[in-house]
């Protein structure tokens, strides 16, 4: 009697102990179900927010694209890899690091005149170094550089009071301070224990920025390469049980990511949805990381075009911004994000919360968003006084412009309806028309839906990933021009299919040549972003008196539902003068 007594007190005693335990500390683990009901509502959230600010930042913007006099191509972030800088030389960086005109009000401030609805921010890139306050390491901001402030506490908070979700961009996998991370060969070629580096610097760093900075929307993690399965499962695991309610994207690795990434700049071709969602990081010039000579901005007209081009598919767009050394971002970006936010201002009705085209896309005259009884069409190229839609078998009570109201008159000529224009677009970007359905959602005719692709197929420049520091593109002409060949990075268009072609094509090119700029190769090749390139087409540019004409092209290509890249380029010299256009495919039967 007694001993049972005695022992129901000890027993009491420790629940009550690990009750108190637990309380004090943390609530008790989401399970699994709870975790998937909380990312589907996350995920939800994330789709309508469609237009994000990614910012990369860090030591690399001292250097800014030179090392020791030198101009260094390629992506400014990537200067410690590319010249083999050791470490010890790369950490002096820290010791000027000093960013006195960082104001988390003004980044956030200008994030939400561009109409970005979040914010993505480097806490620590490939290089090592963290932008955040951590115990776990002293490579960081507060202890290692002057300025010994955490300007990620000033940025979270100024996103959460201005409504803007926040993240934090992570290098889970490489890591070039660390001897035991993926990347640096140059410091330490020996063999590495990724479970070290894990254990001291990763997973105690990723437990402190879902701590300290509040909410956060997502972690962006990068360039997944030697973590095991079970490695990257304890890291989602990490995560979701501090925030159940935070997304993980495909860079994580080995499938455990909760949405797609697609490659940098890259677009699919069509709509693409049967994946889940998915999101394109951008940049605004060529560079992820500040570099002073970097001065390819895009042009707004392209980046609107794109927004709703990547919406119209089912993505969101990551448009990244490089804050220099000092804290500033680049007057450029500023401008271009705001004219992109003055757009949305008008426009954003046709973009926000919704979903994707029920339409596959014949050419780039036009791209399509829809909300119940609503169709948006977003018209990037104006057609002119008479705008001929195809495909639509909904009955349409009105149209007008989104950005004035103005009504649009129309009539229906067969399966097709024919619009009345004025002769100029009312938004030199993108001029919205919405149609109002008497259907819910659009019926569209067959052969007219997403995924019902003609045997003809137009792949545009301006679709294209132009890859390059010197390739250009002009609206004038709609055509890509300045095809320089390099030995790295060359110039080319780059068109993703997504899973959208399948089969041999024959080719049509749609180009103009100056009689001067005859006589370089033009390459036509398939191959994806590691794998090597299958050469299809070869073919020596023939003048057209720099009129466009379009010829077809001796050979086929073939392109299968895993093909990551389409890429045109010329070699040559007088390759630069070249305009392309277009190229048509053109499905071989079999
Ligand atoms: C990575 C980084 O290496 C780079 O510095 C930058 O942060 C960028 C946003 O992400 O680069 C990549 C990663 C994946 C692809 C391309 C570039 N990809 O899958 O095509």
């Amino acid at each position: 009697m007694e001993r049972k007594t005695a022992n129901v007190i000890v027993i009491a005693l420790g629940l009550s102990f690990l009750f108190a335990g637990a309380c004090s500390t943390s609530p008790p683990p989401p399970d699994e179900s709870e975790i998937q009901k909380r990312t589907a509502e996350a995920l939800k959230r994330f789709d309508d927010m469609k237009f994000g600010m990614f910012i990369h930042w860090g030591l690399y913007a001292i250097p800014a694209g030179e090392w020791k006099g030198k101009y260094v191509r390629g992506i400014g972030e990537w200067i410690m890899f590319r010249e083999k800088i050791p470490v010890a030389e790369y950490e002096k960086l820290a010791e000027q690091f000093n960013p006195v005109k960082f104001s988390g009000d003004e980044w956030a401030q200008l994030a939400q005149d561009a109409g970005m609805r979040y914010m993505v921010i480097t806490s620590k890139h490939h290089d090592g170094f963290a932008m955040f306050h951590s115990k776990a390491s002293p490579y960081n901001i507060v202890d290692a550089t002057p300025y010994g402030k955490d300007p990620m506490k000033e940025l979270s908070a100024a996103c959460a009071r201005r409504g803007i979700a926040f993240g934090f961009y992570y290098s889970q996998d490489q890591d070039w301070h660390e001897p035991n991370a993926r990347g640096n060969t140059w410091d330490f070629p020996e063999e590495r224990n990724p479970e070290i580096y894990l254990r001291n610097k990763v997973f105690p760093q990723v437990e402190e920025i879902l701590s300290n900075y509040g909410k956060l929307a997502l972690i962006w993690f990068d360039t997944p390469g030697i973590l095991s399965e079970a490695q990257v499962t304890e890291l989602r695991d990490l995560v979701k049980r501090l925030q159940p309610d935070c997304l993980l994207n495909s860079r994580i690795g080995h499938g455990k990511g909760d949405y797609i990434q697609t490659g940098d700049n890259a677009i699919p071709i069509q709509v693409y949805t049967k994946d889940g969602k998915w999101e394109v990081p951008a940049t605004l010039n060529d560079t992820w990381g500040y570099k002073k000579n970097d001065h390819h901005w895009k042009d707004p007209r392209d980046l609107i075009g794109k927004l709703a081009d990547i919406v119209s598919k089912g993505g969101n767009y990551l448009l990244n911004v490089g804050p220099t050394a000092e804290g500033v971002i680049p007057k450029p970006s500023q401008d271009i994000l705001r004219t992109m936010g003055k757009w949305l201002e008008a426009n954003g009705e046709s973009i926000y919360g919704a979903s994707p085209s029920p339409f596959y896309f014949p050419d780039i005259t036009w791209r399509a968003t829809v909300k119940p009884g609503k169709l948006y069409l977003h018209i990037l190229n104006w057609p002119g006084k008479k705008f001929r839609f195809e495909g639509l078998e909904s009955e349409v009570k009105r149209a007008y412009f989104l950005a004035n109201g103005d009504e649009v008159p129309f009539r229906r000529d067969g399966a097709a309806l024919i619009f009345d224009l004025p002769a100029q677009p009312v938004d030199p970007y993108d001029t919205v028309l919405v149609l109002e359905l008497a259907d819910e959602t659009p019926r569209v005719a067959d052969g007219y839906r997403a995924g019902q692709l003609p045997d003809r197929m137009d792949l545009y420049a301006w679709a294209a990933r132009l890859r390059g520091e010197e390739i250009r593109y002009d609206f004038d002409t709609l055509s890509a021009t300045n095809f320089v060949p390099a030995e790295q990075f060359a110039n080319e268009l780059w068109w993703y299919p997504y899973g959208a072609l399948d089969g041999e094509y024959e080719v049509e090119l749609t180009y103009a040549c100056d009689n001067a700029e005859a006589g370089g190769t033009l390459r036509l090749a398939t191959g994806g972003r590691r794998t090597p390139r299958k050469s299809g087409i070869e073919w020596k540019v023939s003048a057209t008196g720099g009129k466009f004409v379009t010829r077809k092209l001796p050979g086929k290509i073939t392109v299968d539902p895993k093909t990551g890249m389409i890429i045109l380029g010329i070699d040559g010299e007088q390759s630069s003068g070249i305009r392309v256009r277009k190229i048509t495919l053109i499905r071989q039967t079999v």
